[in-house]
């Protein structure tokens, strides 16, 4: 881009803030940054520095997302957002969701700094609690924004029984103002989301970058087996309820039911009760991980998953009930910003780029109820994600970074040609 500094250089900031905010843990072994901890207030507090450096006004708004504005030349007009999340699963790389804030602060810096004129503001929003890992529900910071909150995960509770109202008091918040977070779709012009693509698709195509067609649904489940805890000498075979031995079949089912029907799901956590060598388990809890690009379809498979396994489990004697924890509806990306991505990514030089279907979840999927979102993808190493093996090409963060300033370009010039109907 005229006028900006050199996009390697800037690629390499982005690139070293992001290793400055991986050292934000609750763990000295990894990386682990949740909801309302001392580490989400602590990387609040760094990237809020990065964004008035880049000339962004900040706050932190009523349910803990940071937020950054550079006014348009009518101050107050509509804003294309744009962002991802700050927060991390268990034991995280450092790119997921992190990378997309720092290229969208880098973003906005550079249209700045070349005076862009654009027919609106940008504002940044990096997102707490994209994962879900502290409470199980998961977008709660993006659905906030979307005025899409529900009161009932007000009582939430973490593994230490601490609710999510007591966690948002102690962390300063006010329970009770959460809607304050909530923007209209009259505010808005759209929302694009750079993200690592979290898959081999872009690394086997030989490809940096890539433009997301639409985000897959995913439900997650928390389910029970339930047996009799006996004594594991003492007990004959034909007498035991063995909650470990149904759970097992379950997870067998979920894979080839999965496989069969073109879904993806896993399950990723099993807690074995009273998980002692000498005793049959009486009880497990496992969680199924559930996505698919069409809701019917994910759904028609969710109700033969638990018929299956409830019949699993009764043949031998066994229990089977599952609690829903969380639910999200695929969401297509939006015609006008989608083909402002791919023209984004075509001024790097890659003039038909791929598209793809995201199987991961992101914050763009609870926007979709208030604005257009949009999302470009960028190469991940492997395709290796939610691990601390996460790894990006320097020269894929410089693409990705001319790419979304381009496409913020791409919005503009859209914009001056086609005012944009409020929503
Ligand atoms: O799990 C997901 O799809 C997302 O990375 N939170
Ligand atoms: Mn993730
Ligand atoms: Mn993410």
């Amino acid at each position: 881009m005229s006028g900006a500094g050199d996009v390697g250089a800037d690629a390499a900031r982005v690139l070293a803030r992001c290793d400055e905010v991986a050292a934000l843990s609750s763990r000295p072994d990894g990386i682990e940054r949740v909801h309302l901890t001392p580490e989400h207030a602590a990387v609040n507090r760094l990237v809020a520095g990065w964004m008035a450096e880049a000339g962004l006004r900040t706050w932190q708004d009523a349910a803990g997302n940071l937020c950054g504005r550079l006014e348009g030349p009518v101050p107050g007009a509509p804003a294309l957002l744009l962002g991802s999340h700050l927060d991390t699963v268990p034991d995280a790389g450092r790119y997921d969701g992190v990378l997309g804030v720092l290229l969208a602060v880098a973003a906005v810096q550079r249209l700045r700094e070349t005076g862009a004129a654009l027919p609106f503001a940008l504002e940044v929003v990096a997102f707490t609690d994209e994962e879900g890992t502290r409470f199980g529900t998961a977008l709660l910071g993006s659905r906030a924004l979307a005025g899409t909150w529900d009161p009932a995960w007000w009582s939430l509770t973490d593994a230490d029984g601490t609710t999510l109202r007591e966690a948002a008091s102690a962390f300063g918040l006010d329970p009770g103002a959460v809607g304050d977070a909530a923007r209209s779709p009259g505010e808005l012009v759209g929302y694009l989301e750079a993200h690592i693509e979290q898959g081999p698709l872009l690394e086997d195509a030989d490809r940096a970058l890539g433009v997301v067609t639409s985000i897959a649904g995913a439900r997650r489940f928390s389910c029970t087996v339930t047996g009799e805890a006996r004594h594991a000498g003492g007990t004959p075979y034909d007498r035991r309820r063995d909650a470990l031995c149904a759970a097992a079949e379950v997870v067998l089912l979920v894979e080839r039911t999965a496989r069969a029907r073109g879904v993806i799901a896993t399950v990723g956590r099993l807690e074995v009760s009273p998980g002692a060598v000498n005793v049959v388990p009486g009880r497990v809890e496992l969680s199924v991980d559930l996505r698919a690009e069409h809701d019917a379809h994910r759904d028609a498979v969710w109700e033969e998953l638990r018929a299956g396994a409830e019949r699993l489990c009764a043949a031998r004697g066994c229990g089977f009930a599952a609690h829903e924890h969380h639910s999200a509806d695929g969401v297509a990306c939006a015609p006008a910003l989608r083909d402002a991505v791919r023209r984004g990514i075509a001024a790097t030089g890659d003039t038909d780029p791929p598209e793809l279907f995201s199987k991961a979840g992101h914050d763009a999927m609870a926007l979709a109820t208030l604005t257009d979102v949009a999302m470009l993808f960028v190469r991940c190493a492997g395709g290796i994600s939610h691990a601390p093996e996460e790894s990006v090409r320097a020269d894929d963060v410089a693409a990705a970074l001319d790419a979304l300033t381009a496409a913020v370009l791409a919005v503009a010039a859209d914009r001056a040609t086609h005012p944009a109907p409020v929503r």
